[in-house]
């Protein structure tokens, strides 16, 4: 169905794959291995995507798409699979609770790269406090719409949200979510015992 642009540590690439292995097409989806950098960029994806980013995708019949918003969207509606509610509040609420868990992951991201990337002479504090305040004030909205959060009917919203959270485990455990956010921990337990959240998770180590 169609090539992918993938990196296995990617929470971006993860909202791809839970929607993969929801619909049941992961085997359709041909991975092709990324070594996407904001620095050292990964030019072999620049016919994907000219920000060489991943995810990034091309179809059988060579339809590009990209970001994982668009990925995730094409995938449910090849499939049928009602993660993107079609109207109403059911539709809003969803587009923005994805839009919520990616700009979590966008602060979260740029914190990381700050501090993995960018040579220490060149780093500045405030900078990087201001991103990771982004964490944390979406972290306490996440809290605040957890009890609201769906564990089997769910869309795309819940699914970004838990790409998220299982991102600040993965690379900035010391948050220490759980202590802070009761409500988003126990929908968090329940969602990620889901099959496709278990294949998905990003390597240990
Ligand atoms: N908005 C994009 C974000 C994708 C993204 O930033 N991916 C990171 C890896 S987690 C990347 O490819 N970074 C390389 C770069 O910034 O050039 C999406 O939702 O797919």
């Amino acid at each position: 169905m169609m090539q992918l642009y993938y990196a296995a540590t990617s929470p971006y690439v993860r909202k791809v794959m839970i929607v993969a292995h929801h619909l049941g097409v992961v085997d359709k989806i041909e991975k092709l291995t990324a070594a996407a950098s904001p620095v050292t960029r990964d030019r072999n994806i620049l016919s994907f995507n000219p920000l060489t980013k991943v995810p990034s995708a091309k179809t059988d019949d060579g339809l590009m798409l990209f970001d994982s918003r668009v990925i995730c969207e094409y995938l449910d509606s090849q499939g049928n699979g009602g993660l993107f509610p079609t109207a109403g509040r059911a539709r809003w609420i969803a587009l923005m609770q994805q839009a919520l868990g990616d700009g979590l992951l966008d602060a979260a991201l740029l914190v990381r790269y700050e501090r993995a990337v960018r040579p220490e002479q060149f780093r500045w504090q405030e900078w990087d406090a201001g991103q990771f305040s982004k964490i944390i004030d979406c972290l306490n909205e996440i809290e605040t719409q957890a009890p609201t959060l769906e564990v089997k009917r769910f869309t795309i919203g819940e699914i970004t949200l838990a790409c998220a959270l299982g991102y600040l485990d993965f690379r900035f455990p010391e948050i220490g979510w759980r202590d802070t956010h009761p409500n988003a921990a126990k929908w968090f337990a329940e969602f990620a015992k889901m099959p496709a959240m278990i294949a998905t998770e990003p390597p240990k180590g």
